[in-house]
């Protein structure tokens, strides 16, 4: 049957009606299970050793268009609903988006799990299903309101598998419930993303925004994803909901190793469980408890076997966000692995003298970090100079006991997404130029560079950018209510908020600019700022910075004088899917966390790929964006991480200094408790910002900004340069190559894995 007679089978059955009769949310349910079918039918990539990549977030977004492009359907599909008058890009507004994570964590494992699937590696995700993703954003009053964030729906990618677990917590027992999402690869393969539920799990719960009824575990367990708040103090349903993943991942592992006719003693043959980050640490003591308790292992079996199939990846170098539980938290949650967690922590005492090493500190708290590292055979930060700092600062009490479990593997993007689906125009011109090469083989995107002085190439470059940035502005219209220039420099940070990430710096270039403007001096060309972030709800300063933009954008955006200058625009609910409109719509990506705070970014690769510039600090991948560009490609400033590493052992930062040294910071900084400001913003939260920046300001802002404004006007006078700006879009384009998941995955499958 050909693929226009399926769907018509399929739209006759379950609407009675043809394809061209349909609405177009009919029209996504059917194509989604005509999708499903066509999933279910591939190959499942099979061999003797099985990654399992255990996450509490797998941020994968829509997937329609993913999966359509991976069957290689996309253009056949789009035809036959042309034919009957219907646009699968209208079709794809139907689907809701899954956001089963917060930020670069989750969205890497969905990275990943496209990768392996794509590379034919047998590799599944283990995490949990929401039932609510991350918030919804809105904005009243200037403020950020969150809102419970639905998902599923009647007809979804989950498929119920059947299969139930049994987990034990201190106070009571529940059952699982297993769902499954096939995962393509590009051209062939598949794989699974397991998510575990409860079938006991109740909405009605949830009273205003993202309050609930706390009590009743089995009534809440995966009612919420934890939005990533680092610095609130730990919460007993987090560790019910990280120890409940773990044990049902280790229980699936184990029911899957058995039915290949494993022999438990030689698990590091058959399986690696990937830990991503601290969160899942605990299927380390729930596994060792399950093969001493249940196969009859001695302990110091069970330990060696474990410790030689577990390997963890640091996203982190924040003292304040590694995992620390109270012990007696998890006496309440699982007394069970307490004694387990207690013997770890006694080997680690006998043969370490370091106490910065032990598992359980003086305070009784448990490090999950160290029990990863001490019982797992590989450690890896998420970019090159992520990864020295574990070495040589943060981790180094343990890389020096280990020096062999530390490697580096430097993040990377799926191109299916991130530019084959978000950006099409582009990917057909690449392949008009260079051939289509590049879509398996992302290093051949380099044959681009001998294009880079073919006016024809920077022409069309120019205009598919262009072209993008038109598709931009009518949707911010349509969603912000505010009108782009297509002309202007689109000038975009996108990322969840943090002070580390500097929001508030760039929101003080945008005072320093609005100042100028007011003074008479006027930029050649207008310029639209461009913000998407989530705080964390109990983030205060977060909360502060936002509504500042909020603030910002309103005074800008309603001056006459200023308005046709710029533009400021902070997007309401920021997500994958606005990521992938805003990304192959910019011209600056705004990369500008303080040096040494930013494990890797992957943001940054994604602006890079689809043709922006980085202005970008020397942190993170931003460090490797510029050795693969060369500094002519890219615009850098702002203290290196030593420096900064220094300023925090010595405690000799003061940004009293920075603002009394310097009008234009001090201008820019007291803008913010201006009559002006105060009029249309909160005093509140803008004078607590006000004085967080000049008497503590932790990650440094006021350290960088006089040279961000220099710089950032070379940036916005370059592209007066069109010749130069153009080139340097394509040789971004060609260097990106190397940040292509596929890489990131043969190195850990090179490195760490070995399944093949
Ligand atoms: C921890 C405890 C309790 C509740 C939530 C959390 C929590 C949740 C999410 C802590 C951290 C996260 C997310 C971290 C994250 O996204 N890190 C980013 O990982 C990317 C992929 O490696 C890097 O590119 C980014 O640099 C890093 O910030």
């Amino acid at each position: 049957m050909s693929l226009e007679q399926q769907l018509n089978e399929l739209t006759g059955r379950m609407y009675g009606k043809t394809i061209g009769n349909c609405t177009n949310v009919q029209l996504y349910q059917c194509v989604l299970q005509l999708t499903k079918i066509l999933l279910s039918n591939r190959p499942v990539n099979t061999g003797k050793k099985k990654v399992y990549y255990i996450s509490m977030e797998f941020l994968i977004g829509k997937l329609l268009s993913n999966n359509l492009i991976n069957l290689g359907i996309y253009e056949e599909l789009e035809e036959i609903l042309k034919k009957n008058h219907k646009e699968l890009s209208q079709i794809e507004e139907a689907e809701p988006e899954p956001s089963l994570g917060n930020g670069g964590l989750g969205r890497l494992a969905a990275c990943f799990l496209d990768s392996m699937a794509t590379l034919g590696l047998p590799g599944d995700g283990i995490g949990l299903n929401y039932h609510y993703g991350l918030f919804r954003q809105v904005f009243r009053d200037r403020l950020q309101r969150a809102e419970k964030n639905e998902w599923m729906e009647e007809y979804s990618w989950l498929t119920d598998t059947g299969v139930v677990f049994e987990v034990e917590f201190g106070d009571k027992k529940v059952t699982s419930v297993l769902y499954d999402i096939d995962v393509s690869g590009y051209g062939n393969g598949r794989n699974k993303l397991h998510l575990f539920d409860l079938s006991t799990v109740d909405e009605s719960l949830v009273n205003e925004g993202i309050c609930f009824d706390k009590g009743a575990i089995e009534k809440n367990l995966t009612l919420f994803l934890y939005p990533d708040d680092s610095d609130e103090a730990g919460n007993l349903l987090r560790i019910y909901q990280e120890y409940f993943m773990c044990s049902n991942g280790a229980q699936l592992i184990l029911r899957e190793l058995k039915s290949k006719g494993c022999d438990l003693y030689h698990m590091d043959e058959w399986a690696v469980i990937q830990i991503n980050d601290t969160h899942p640490t605990l299927v380390i003591p729930e596994l060792i408890r399950i093969l001493t308790w249940e196969e009859g292992f001695t302990m110091e079996d069970a330990i060696n076997v474990v410790s030689r199939t577990c390997a963890y990846t640091n996203h982190t170098i924040l003292a304040e966000a590694l995992e620390k539980w109270p012990l007696s938290y998890l006496e309440k949650v699982v007394p069970q692995l307490v004694p387990i967690i207690r013997e770890l922590d006694a080997r680690v005492v006998q043969r370490y003298e370091d106490p910065r090493v032990r598992i359980i500190d003086q305070k009784g708290l448990v490090h999950m970090a160290h029990i990863a590292i001490h019982y797992g055979f590989s450690v890896n930060g998420v970019a090159e100079i992520h990864t020295e700092i574990l070495k040589n600062s943060e981790l180094n009490s343990f890389y020096r006991i280990y020096p062999e479990k530390f490697n580096n593997k430097t993040n990377g993007i799926t191109f299916r997404r991130w530019l084959l689906s978000c950006n099409r125009e582009l990917a057909e011109l690449l392949t008009a130029t260079i051939g289509d090469g590049y879509r398996k083989n992302a290093l051949e995107l380099e044959k681009l560079i001998k294009k880079a002085d073919d006016a024809l190439v920077l022409d069309a470059l120019e205009d598919v950018k262009r072209r993008n940035k038109a598709a931009l502005a009518a949707f911010i219209q349509e969603k912000e209510g505010v009108a782009l220039d297509t002309d202007a420099i689109f000038d975009i940070q996108i990322k969840r908020l943090h002070e580390y990430k500097r929001q508030q710096m760039n929101a003080l270039y945008i005072i320093h600019k609005y100042l100028e403007i007011k003074a008479g001096k006027k930029p050649v060309r207008p310029i639209a700022f461009i913000f998407g972030a989530k705080a964390a709800p109990a983030y205060v300063i977060a909360q502060d910075i936002i509504h500042l933009l909020l603030v910002l954008a309103e005074i800008v955006n309603h001056d006459p004088e200023v308005s046709t200058y710029m533009k400021v625009v902070m997007v309401e609910n920021y997500n994958v899917s606005y990521a992938e409109k805003l990304i192959p719509a910019c011209d600056v990506s705004e990369q500008i966390s303080l040096a040494s705070k930013e494990a890797s970014g992957t943001g940054n690769m994604k602006f890079m790929l689809n043709g922006a510039v980085t202005l970008g600090t020397r942190d993170g991948a931003n460090v490797e964006i510029r050795q693969l560009v060369g500094d002519e490609n890219i615009y850098m400033f702002g203290k290196d991480s030593d420096t900064v590493i220094v300023h925090y052992t010595k405690g000799d930062y003061v940004p009293r200094d920075y603002y009394e040294r310097s009008p234009v910071i001090r201008a820019a900084v007291d803008f913010l408790v201006s009559e002006k400001a105060l009029t249309v913003g909160h005093e509140e939260n803008l004078k607590r910002l006000h004085r967080e920046l000049l008497h503590k300001d932790w990650f440094m802002t006021l350290l960088d900004l006089e040279e961000y404004i220099q710089v950032k006007d070379k940036v916005f006078a370059d592209y007066e340069d069109r010749l130069k700006w153009k080139k340097m879009m394509l040789v971004n384009i060609a260097k990106a190559g190397f940040f292509s998941s596929d890489r990131t995955v043969g190195e850990y499958e090179r490195d760490i894995w070995k399944l093949t």
